[in-house]
């Protein structure tokens, strides 16, 4: 192991200003602490600066402490559900209780990991067909298949997993759902009732652990509760803002008996979403939306998730209005059409940057202002009114405040909406945008290169958008977000709240579970694809149809990007080796290609689109140092925006962009 920190450090520099980067890196030294085990991100990059050594990568022994370095279809036929098998009223255990809930609630598909705790219900599960059990092999990877799989059918994902580990292997994928609104039911086994507190073997406080980033969590104490706990469970996970809920479900409460009754309603004295909006708001949001010059629509997973495209698409199109969407927004609008701006935010395409500058109404629907996407709050939008439509009203001028806002189900809303609206005189905007379009589309570098960014352009055109495409976290997510051509709800799936690298391979395979009338594509960085590396198992045991694309450019590309334009490329801790990713395909029986040039990127995309045996993974061995253009810089405004500097004659600017810059 190397030594991260020099003894003398501590000594350097007395009586000067430091950061606080410093003064950690410092309390350490004076700890003694020799080693750190690692990883970077955006907000340790100033830690990862300092430990920097230039040499270190050189020497070959070096064995980083992020662990890095060695040198280096299905088609499941589901049985359908009966949903009253007339076990209402029986006597049963806990254990045949719960599983008997997931079939009233229509549940077929269930990601899990057993252990003690939970071995009874696996034992009912053994004899079950109407729920297809999916064992992962992380709860990780359960979590997060769980998400992938619901963001691709509009249904909840269902996990189960056990105590202690089982349960905080689980955390990161419920935080994730929590950050990305995505509804799942996360039972976790927890000790026998009058163990716990006692740190019995196994024994975790998940449901304190979960609280921050649940929606709802219960600890089930009586098997009596069980059966109204699991609906009150899916109810809460579904409805309003959709978010995870957790169940804990102690041992001795699975094995006790109680009579079977599952409540057909459910009423929550605290819990009442609000769907239906104000009319008077929506009025008002109307009179200013037909005032309008220069409107835009800024568009957000919400509209994904309430399934309200259809309605937002007749309303961009009935004012005329150009559209930009949010990475979770993308699909809400077909980026085909000469309306849609694609994606906004930190690296969202110049013109629809441009264009929240310069609309003079903000029509924001089911999307929450995050900082990826305002940049310095204080000068989003500024030339605009903003109405802002969310079921969520804690999401409502929470960071940007709202001239016009209104509380509902976006889907209901725009439907009322769409009935005040006037068509807009919006041409004289339109050709404005137009004019950005031609000057700033998004483009890359043609020098005979392999790039991530042509890669992601020819899956676009490839497949003319009908695929559901999951990506990681870091360059090539971005790339993915930019270059896709978007066309339908429900086909982006990512990690964006959370930023969680690793989600992509189990969150593609649990939207091949759940969907198999397209072609599911999982894009991942070689950082990212390490990272829940165990699933290529349960792809391969279920073979499922999977195309798996890494983008290999040897590094934690997002991070060395940052590393390059504002720590003065100091690669501290993000250069990164891979195993042989073709061979290790081969070593799962998965079928294992490898592009390394341009010239080869079509031909193999449409290999691995057709190839319908099992699960393929192809490896693209992309340019190592590229960074995602445009960029605004975090916390910046679209004065700070970076576009791409390679002049525009040398690159190739994405087709879509064209269409839209021809008009
Ligand atoms: C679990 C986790 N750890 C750290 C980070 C910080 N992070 C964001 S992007 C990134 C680099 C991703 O590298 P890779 O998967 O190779 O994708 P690339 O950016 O190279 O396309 C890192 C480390 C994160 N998002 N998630
Ligand atoms: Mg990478």
């Amino acid at each position: 192991m190397r030594k991260v920190l020099r003894k003398s450090y501590n000594q350097q520099k007395h009586h000067q200003e430091i950061t606080g980067y410093e003064i950690f890196v410092r309390c350490l030294a004076a700890e003694g602490v020799e080693l750190i085990f690692g990883y970077p991100g955006a907000s340790t990059i100033g830690i990862y600066d300092i430990l920097y050594d230039p040499n270190a990568a050189k020497t070959k022994k070096l064995e980083t402490t992020d662990g890095t370095t060695s040198n280096n279809r299905r088609n499941i036929a589901m049985t359908p559900t009966k949903a009253h098998d007339n076990h209402q009223g029986k006597l049963m255990t806990g254990a045949e209780v719960f599983v008997r809930c997931l079939v009233e609630e229509g549940v077929d598909t269930l990601f899990g990991y057993p252990g003690g705790v939970v071995i009874g219900i696996y034992d009912v599960l053994h004899d079950l067909t109407h729920i297809k059990h999916i064992l992962t092999r992380h709860e990780q990877g359960a979590t997060h298949a769980a998400e992938g799989y619901s963001k691709a059918t509009g249904k909840p994902g269902v996990v189960l997993v056990t105590s202690g580990p089982g349960a905080t292997n689980a955390v990161t994928g419920i935080a994730d759902a929590y950050m990305d609104s995505i509804p799942l039911v996360v039972f976790t086994g927890q000790v026998v009732t009058k163990l716990i507190g006692n740190d019995a073997f196994q024994e975790v406080d998940i449901v304190g652990i979960t609280r921050p980033i649940t929606k709802h969590n219960y600890l089930v104490k009586d098997v009596n509760d069980l059966a109204k706990t699991i609906k009150a469970a899916f109810y809460i996970a579904t409805t309003g803002r959709p978010g995870p809920v957790l169940v804990d479900l102690p041992k001795d409460v699975l094995a006790a008996k109680t009579v079977f009754e599952y409540p057909k309603t459910i009423s929550l004295r605290s819990y009442n979403p609000i769907v239906e909006g104000n009319s008077k708001q929506i009025k008002k949001a109307a009179d200013m939306i037909n005032e309008a010059k220069r409107p835009l629509l800024y568009v957000g997973g919400g509209v994904i998730s309430s399934n309200a495209s259809t309605e937002v698409r007749a309303l961009a199109d009935k004012l005329r209005a150009p559209i930009t969407t949010t990475l979770h927004g993308l699909g809400a609008y077909p980026e085909q059409s000469k309306l849609s701006l694609g994606m906004l935010g930190m690296h969202g395409t110049w013109y629809s940057n441009m264009a929240v500058d310069q609309c003079d109404v903000l029509i924001a629907i089911g999307a929450r202002f995050d900082d990826r996407v305002t940049g310095k709050v204080e000068a989003f939008a500024k030339n605009a009114k903003k109405i802002h439509i969310d079921i969520d009203p804690t999401a409502i001028s929470k960071n940007v405040p709202a001239d016009v806002p209104i509380v509902g189900d976006v889907k209901r809303v725009v439907k009322q909406l769409l009935e005040l609206v006037m068509p807009l005189d919006t041409k004289e905007w339109l050709k404005a945008i137009d004019g950005w379009k031609a000057e700033h589309p998004l483009r890359y570098k043609q020098d005979g290169s392999l790039r991530a960014q042509h890669v992601i352009d020819k899956l676009g055109e490839i497949t003319n958008g009908e695929a559901i495409v999951v990506s990681d976290v870091g360059q090539s997510q971005m790339w993915t977000a930019q270059f896709f051509k978007w066309k339908h709800p429900r086909t982006q799936i990512t990690s964006g709240g959370l930023g969680t690298m690793g989600f992509s391979l189990p969150a593609a395979m649990g939207a091949a579970f759940g969907r198999s009338d397209l072609p599911v594509v999982c894009i991942s960085g070689d950082g990212g694809f390490q990272m829940n590396i165990q699933e290529m198992a349960t792809i391969a045991q279920n073979n499922l149809p999977l195309k798996i694309f890494i983008i290999n450019n040897g590094f934690l590309g997002m991070v060395r990007q940052w590393q390059e334009l504002f720590w003065k490329k100091r690669y501290s801790h993000t250069q990164i080796t891979s195993p042989d990713f073709v061979k290790l395909a081969e070593s799962y029986n998965i079928r294992g290609l490898r592009v390394t040039s341009p010239a080869d990127v079509e031909t193999t995309i449409k290999t691995a689109l057709k190839y319908n045996e099992g699960p393929i993974l192809v490896e693209f061995v992309v340019v190592q140092e590229e960074n995602v253009w445009p960029m605004i810089p975090a916390g910046q405004t679209i004065n700070e925006i970076m576009d791409s500097p390679e002049p525009l004659e040398q690159t190739h600017a994405t087709h879509k962009t064209m269409i839209h810059a021809k008009g």
